[in-house]
């Protein structure tokens, strides 16, 4: 398997320990996805903001564009923890390119689950062979963390939906092809809110610039405009009011798969630091040969376990539809992008001044998950959704 060359099967560090012979073999087919197509390419794609369609088409090929929804669509009928596996793996090479491809797939995972067969079949095979490419849209300027405070209008009028809106931070904004829209048809709350798919073509739907970000920029980021967007009243998902719940339980995946994106960036920070420490000397010896070091090395090790098994059993629980599965996956997501992201700045500080550098690798993976804190539901969402469920009667 490709990732023997980074840790020995019987590190404890090792991802595939615990998985099965079939886990095992997807896991080595994305690493050595990762390893050929994105690792080589990550700096560039991060430096020029490239958004690399036809790479991520060569990974549609391999089935990564559909990877949890039904294989009658195109989709290979993944389960969640085969899912986090994939993208663990992926993100080892780009985190950022890997995020663009969880999102994609939480889009695809929504319309097969909530759309009708008409919707399945019309949006979903192209989805899954990337030729089109999905975005999510909840966010608003007004309404980020109050997700169900969204103001975005959809009136019904004869055939059609007419949008009035906008929402902010849009991954792929400008660049998909399919967007899912929630907008509110009914009164206030969460129960006034419905989900639309969305074309790009659809008369009165536009973009905003893209944005510059701190990471994640191997895909684009932008506002996603409805000025009379007209929407055609076949294409709502589910039925009127289901939209907050069909938006909660996409992100339930969405989280741990955001999760698993930030595992692949400590895993490789970690390997990173490993290489590092064994070949930098300073006062004649090795700096692996500093208790600090060895010490260090421990914590990270320890803390990329933690947040392996929680995100593993987030995702075993919501394959298994545990009641109790926000919880899980909010918990995983933040104990995950919490605990990896200082995996990265450790490892950087182990690199001392290189890992400063943009010639190094580690600071491409720091920057691209620091935003896992914030997106999907902040960490402090986060821990709203675990407290709620705690103190519940
Ligand atoms: P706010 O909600 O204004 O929060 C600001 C701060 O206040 C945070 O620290 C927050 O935790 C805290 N806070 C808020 N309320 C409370 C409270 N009750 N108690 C304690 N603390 C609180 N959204 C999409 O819909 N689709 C996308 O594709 C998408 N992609 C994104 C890509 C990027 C690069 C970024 C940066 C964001 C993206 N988002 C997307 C938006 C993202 O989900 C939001 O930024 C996030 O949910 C937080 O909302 P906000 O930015 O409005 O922050
Ligand atoms: N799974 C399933 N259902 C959920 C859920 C979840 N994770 N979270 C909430 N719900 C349900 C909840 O059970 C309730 O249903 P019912 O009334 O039938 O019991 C309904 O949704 C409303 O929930 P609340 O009463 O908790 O609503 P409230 O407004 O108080 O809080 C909150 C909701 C804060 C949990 C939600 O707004 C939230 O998750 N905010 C964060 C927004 C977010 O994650 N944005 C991410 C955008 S996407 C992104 O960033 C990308 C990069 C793609």
């Amino acid at each position: 398997a490709s990732q023997a060359r980074y840790v020995s099967t019987s590190s404890p560090i090792d991802p595939s320990v615990g998985l099965t012979d079939d886990q095992k073999e997807l896991q080595s087919v994305a690493r050595a996805f990762a390893d050929n197509e994105f690792a080589p390419k990550m700096q560039e794609w991060d430096e020029n903001q490239h958004f690399p369609v036809d790479v991520l088409r060569k990974g549609a090929e391999l089935g990564f564009g559909g990877i949890y929804i039904r294989e009658d669509v195109g989709g290979s009928g993944l389960g969640r923890l085969e899912t986090s596996v994939i993208f663990e793996a992926l993100s080892t090479g780009c985190v950022s390119t890997t995020a663009y491809i969880s999102i994609h797939n939480m889009c695809a995972w929504m319309i097969d689950s909530f759309g009708s067969d008409e919707q399945r079949f019309k949006y979903l095979p192209k989805l899954a062979s990337m030729e089109n490419f999905a975005s999510y849209c909840l966010t608003e300027p007004g309404a980020g963390s109050d997700a169900a405070g969204l103001a975005t209008t959809a009136v019904k009028k004869g055939s059609h939906y007419v949008l009035n809106g906008s929402k902010a931070f849009i991954s792929g904004g400008g660049s998909s092809d399919v967007y899912l829209i929630m907008a509110r048809t009914g009164g206030a709350g969460p129960k006034g809110i419905s989900c639309f798919v969305v074309e790009k073509g659809f008369k009165g739907l536009s973009f905003g610039k893209k944005e510059n970000k701190l990471g994640w920029n191997s895909q684009p980021t932008r506002a996603v405009i409805m000025e009379d967007c007209e929407v055609p009243a076949e294409n709502l998902l589910g039925g009127e009011g289901q939209g907050f719940s069909i938006a909660m339980k996409g992100l339930n995946g969405g989280r741990i798969n955001i999760g698993s994106c930030s595992l692949g960036a400590a895993q490789a920070s970690l390997e990173l630091a490993l290489e590092h420490v064994k070949v930098r000397k300073q006062f004649n010896e090795p700096l692996s040969h500093f208790q600090n070091t060895q010490f260090k090395l421990a914590d990270m090790a320890t803390s990329l376990l933690s947040s392996r098994l929680m995100i593993r059993q987030a995702a075993t629980m919501l394959d298994q539809g545990h009641p109790s599965v926000a919880s899980f996956c909010a918990m995983a997501k933040l104990h995950a992008t919490d605990a990896c992201f200082q995996i990265c700045d450790d490892s950087l500080q182990l690199h001392g001044g290189y890992g400063y550098l943009k010639d190094y690798k580690v600071n491409v993976y720091l920057r691209d998950s620091r935003v896992h804190r914030i997106l999907e539901g902040t960490n402090e969402v986060m821990r709203m959704v675990a407290s709620r469920a705690l103190l519940a009667e």
